[in-house]
């Protein structure tokens, strides 16, 4: 009942994919982070990234939501970041989805990015996906190009099922990524374009090298690209991705920092500031510029 109150009201949010989890204390999670190196932008409390108990003390069920991204576009920002800010995109989605739980009694507690939870990992236990060695949950029907949400709930939710498969294993991922960051052991985020291009402060050569070499002011989906779980993914349908899209930026001396944010304020590739952004562009054009 509660169920298909919610996949009604997903498809009318336009919401891509939708999943359930149980709430519990994910301890297999914790054995597979407890040996990685917490990322930038990463809770660092272990506790905190398996328990969801310490969010809502009740919870019962986590609701995992998928949405789509891919365009048929190209541009120097990446592909995640050209339309309208996915943070907020998806607060308004699971806000409907909310609605409908505190209608009929619930809570609901929702998350994008920002939350402790490990996002992946929720949605492969939903079995909204599968994991590839480019560190992506890849769903079958969207490929990598989705973002991801979940709203942890008192309402008590039937469990979806892992798919218990993973990719192709093909390695061109590996291959293809400018800065070496992928190996077995998953995404070494310091070597990361996506991370690297987010980054302020001091950039080594290095890591500038490895930012010319992605070729973007913004993020990185070398690793998408070349994956052939992508090569059918479906274009999104949610207007806020697919419309009004961003795909270049060029330094604008006109702009003040303030102004850029204000312009720029629902975009989620205007989070660090107009300097971040023009240091990238300065890299990955500045040999172009000498041979000019
Ligand atoms: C920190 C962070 C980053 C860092 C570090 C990335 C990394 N891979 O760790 C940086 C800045 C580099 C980054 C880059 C990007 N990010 Co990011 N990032 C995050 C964040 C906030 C935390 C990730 C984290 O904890 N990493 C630690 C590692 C160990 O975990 P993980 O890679 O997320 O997932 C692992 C576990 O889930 C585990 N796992 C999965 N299933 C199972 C099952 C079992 C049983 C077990 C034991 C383990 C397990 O395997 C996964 C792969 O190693 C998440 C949001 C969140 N709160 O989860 C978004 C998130 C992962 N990022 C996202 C995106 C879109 C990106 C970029 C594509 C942006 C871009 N275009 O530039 C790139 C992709 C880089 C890449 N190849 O992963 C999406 C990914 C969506 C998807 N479909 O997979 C997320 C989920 C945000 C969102 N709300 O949609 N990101
Ligand atoms: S996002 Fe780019 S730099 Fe980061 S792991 Fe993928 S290909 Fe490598
Ligand atoms: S490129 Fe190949 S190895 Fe990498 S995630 Fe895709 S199928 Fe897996």
């Amino acid at each position: 009942m509660m169920k298909k109150k919610l996949l009604d009201a997903a498809k009318a949010a336009k919401i891509s994919e939708i999943g359930f989890v149980s709430a519990e204390i994910y301890y297999d999670l914790g054995g597979f982070l407890k040996n990685k190196v917490v990322p930038p932008f990463a809770e660092n409390d272990l506790n905190k990234r398996i328990n969801p108990f310490l969010i809502m003390e009740k919870a019962k069920s986590i609701i995992v939501i998928l949405s789509s991204y891919h365009t048929n576009s190209n541009g120097e920002i990446s592909e995640y970041a050209r339309g309208k800010d996915y943070h907020i995109v998806l607060k308004e989605q699971m806000r409907r989805l909310i609605n409908v739980l505190e209608k009929n009694g619930y809570a609901g507690i929702d998350f994008c990015d920002t939350g402790p939870l490990n996002e992946r990992y929720l949605a492969y236990c939903a079995g909204l996906g599968f994991l590839g060695k480019n560190g992506f949950l890849i769903n079958e029907t969207y490929g990598s190009y989705t973002f991801i949400g979940y709203i942890i709930t008192d309402c008590m939710l039937e469990a979806g099922e892992p798919m218990r498969k993973s990719c192709m294993g093909c390695e061109k991922c590996i291959q293809a990524c400018p800065g070496g960051a992928l190996s077995e052991n998953g995404v070494d985020a310091q070597k990361c374009v996506s991370y690297l291009t987010q980054k302020n402060g001091h950039l080594t050569s290095e890591e500038r090298d490895i930012i010319y070499k992605g070729g973007s002011v913004w993020g990185c989906d070398i690793c998408q690209q070349v994956c052939p779980h992508n090569k059918y993914a479906e274009y999104s349908d949610i207007y806020a991705f697919s419309d009004n899209l961003i795909s270049y930026y060029r330094p604008n001396e006109r702009i003040s920092g303030r102004k850029f944010k204000k312009m720029y304020k629902e975009r989620a590739f205007a989070w660090r500031g107009k300097q971040v952004l023009e240091r990238n562009y300065g890299i990955i054009h500045e040999k172009k510029i000498k041979n000019d």
